[in-house]
């Protein structure tokens, strides 16, 4: 049964119908009996643990092959190879298509095809976007159910309207008579396909069942497609965490923050300050869209409806928001299991339980060789379920941004905060950002990389158009003035002991009260040649056992390190060719003369 009449959706719906082949075809209308029918579905085949101690929850086990998101197997298929750039993997959109067609056909046989109609931020906000998934995987509908606003009130306020399409299989068709497996997906990672066509606002997505791949309207739709909408429209679609941020006195600001994957964007949009009387709310833990008001101020708008947060390292220590967030009607994703029948994974306790069933299905104790959870287990869990939500999480004018972060893994160089002297050059520490890499995709973990705004693996277009088009949107703001404030952050920098040095997670708000305090005019920074650093005193760190040895370490501006990274930058930077903006080579050349300046005085 569907209810629209919107002659595009319908006709699509048809047509991939005839390619795709399913047994039946299915509407999905959001509601809770329509959720509880697909999670006893799941149950009965093997896919799902119902988990006792959290209602309405729910542990899946993955195929091991399919664990992340697929870098390598994410295209971007414009017509011109240039216009995807060269930090993305482009594919000639014709001989694409040619090869999906062939992969897409029969692919749904003995399955059922859902209809997912959502919406990315709330229904009906002149931010918002609505796409359409079709998936033969009931995981996906479960979850898109959480991560995004979905069923018939997005047709409904769909009507006759734009939509992105949005195709995914797990590319696993059933004889008759086979029996399913827990997890399907095309365990070969050359059978995986996570493609993108700007041009025609489309997405195609094939052999994968995990987050970022399948769940089309998060990395897919929300990044890849919306920054090449909002290129050509004049707004930003970030990696980015939203946080609300009130002082003792009662007055707040909004914040952005873009860190890469897997580097404590969830845990700073839920963050339980440790300073007394100060409050933080998340707004959006993982992107933002943003637009200029009425009033010349950017606003953002969270385009989800819920989590899809890394699990380990997640405890009442740590994260105490997101753990009161996951007690119901969540799913969690390659955790481990106690014999109990609850979830664990590493360092969510401070003992490890003495058994445990690994996320690969096998005993586990204490000193194995093998993670408990995979180390990029996740869970989903809706936004609604944070103690901390901010009362406008579901606004549909967004919040005003006053600030924004660039950070990531940097063992080394980069200091634990400081502010750009503006928007220009906060473009460039913006293009400049590197971090080590992580679990949340496939491959190597713990390498240095460049990974420009966060948006490395996420930009739908060329990254040296991206680079112009933050610096249009500084140049064309009505008011300079209300432009939010750009700063660098790095929880992660280490001393000689290899040890962190910063205590990190809800200590990162003596961080973010100086930034709170640069915004208000009230705190005091001296220049350097990187930027504004906090002023000696002017980092609250009391009541914090912290040496003055660390905490000089923290601050300081190490001039070859810069320069080394400025020399990895330059050749980045050459394979844009021309489409590297001007400003930010002048930029770059500015501070580079800053630093050799400051190494023959140091
Ligand atoms: P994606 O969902 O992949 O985009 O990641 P994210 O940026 O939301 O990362 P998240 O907040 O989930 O953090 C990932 C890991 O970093 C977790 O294991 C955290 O425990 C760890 N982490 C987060 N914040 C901090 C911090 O302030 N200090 C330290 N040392 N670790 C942190
Ligand atoms: C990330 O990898 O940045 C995530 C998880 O937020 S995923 O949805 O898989 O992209
Ligand atoms: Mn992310």
């Amino acid at each position: 049964m569907n209810l629209t009449k919107n002659v595009k959706l319908l006709a699509w719906v048809e047509a991939m119908t005839k390619l795709c082949k399913p047994d039946s075809v299915r509407w999905c209308d959001g509601s809770q009996t329509e959720a509880d029918e697909l999670c006893r579905l799941l149950v009965k085949g093997g896919t799902f643990i119902p988990l006792p101690k959290r209602p309405g929850s729910f542990l899946c086990r993955s195929n091991p092959a399919d664990v992340a998101r697929s870098e390598d197997r994410t295209f971007i298929c414009c017509k011109e190879e240039i216009n995807a750039g060269p930090t993305n993997k482009w594919a000639d959109p014709v001989a694409m298509k040619k090869e999906l067609l062939a992969r897409f056909d029969g692919c749904m046989k003995g399955r059922t095809m859902f209809v997912i109609p959502f919406s990315m931020g709330p229904i009906g906000s002149p931010i918002s976007h609505i796409g359409v998934e079709l998936t033969d995987s009931p995981y996906v509908v479960v979850n898109m159910r959480i991560m995004t606003r979905m069923g018939q009130a997005v047709l409904d306020a769909l009507g006759n309207g734009e939509f992105v399409p949005c195709l995914h299989s797990v590319g696993c068709p059933l004889a008759p008579g086979q029996k399913d497996v827990a997890w399907p997906c095309q365990a070969d990672a050359a059978n995986k396909y996570i493609v993108h066509f700007p041009e025609e606002r489309s997405i195609w997505s094939f052999g994968s069942g995990y987050g970022g791949n399948a769940l089309l309207g998060k990395k897919c739709f929300a990044l890849r497609i919306a920054s090449s909408m909002a290129r050509d429209q004049g707004w930003l679609a970030e990696h980015m965490l939203i946080l609300g941020l009130t002082n003792p006195q009662g007055e707040k600001i909004y914040v952005a923050a873009a860190f890469p994957s897997a580097c404590g964007k969830t845990n700073l949009a839920m963050l339980q300050p440790s300073l007394p009387g100060w409050k933080a709310e998340c707004v959006g833990d993982d992107i933002a869209w943003m637009k200029f008001g009425e009033d010349g101020r950017l606003y953002a708008i969270n385009p989800e409806a819920g989590f899809f947060g890394v699990a380990p390292g997640t405890s009442m220590r740590t994260n105490p928001n997101a753990m009161k967030a996951l007690e119901k009607n969540c799913i969690f994703t390659n955790v481990a299991q106690t014999p109990d029948g609850d979830v664990w994974w590493e360092d969510m306790t401070d003992e490890q339980p003495p058994h445990l069933t690994s996320w690969t299905n096998k005993p586990w104790a204490p000193g194995s060789n093998e993670k408990a959870a995979h180390p990029n287990a996740r869970y989903t869990a809706p936004i609604s379920q944070c103690p901390v939500a901010d009362p406008a999480y579901n606004d549909p004018k967004g919040v005003p941004i006053s600030a924004i972060l660039f950070g990531g893994r940097r063992p080394a160089t980069v200091p634990l905060v400081f502010e750009a002297f503006n928007w220009q050059y906060g473009t460039l520490l913006g293009s400049m950002q590197a971090s080590e890499t992580t679990a949340a995709a496939t491959g190597m973990v713990g390498q240095l990389r460049h990974d420009p705004m966060a948006m490395l693996p996420f930009c739908g277009y060329n990254m040296g158009d991206y680079f112009a088009h933050w610096l249009k949107i500084g140049r064309t703001a009505k008011d300079q003035g209300k432009l939010p404030r750009i700063f660098f952050v790095n929880w992660f920098r280490k001393g000689h002991d290899g040890k962190f040095l910063w205590p990190g997670f809800g200590e990162n708000c003596r961080v973010l009260k100086w930034i709170f305090e640069r915004v208000k005019g009230t705190s005091k920074a001296v220049e350097s040649a990187i930027g504004h650093l906090p002023m000696p005193g002017a980092l609250d760190v009391t009541g914090l056992n912290l040496s003055h040895a660390s905490l000089h370490e923290l601050l300081h501006v190490d001039p070859k390190g810069w320069l080394a990274d400025i020399e990895s930058l330059k050749l980045q930077n050459a394979k844009f060719g021309d489409r590297f903006p001007k400003e930010l080579t002048h930029e770059l050349h500015e501070l580079e003369k800053r630093l050799v300046n400051l190494e023959v005085t140091v």
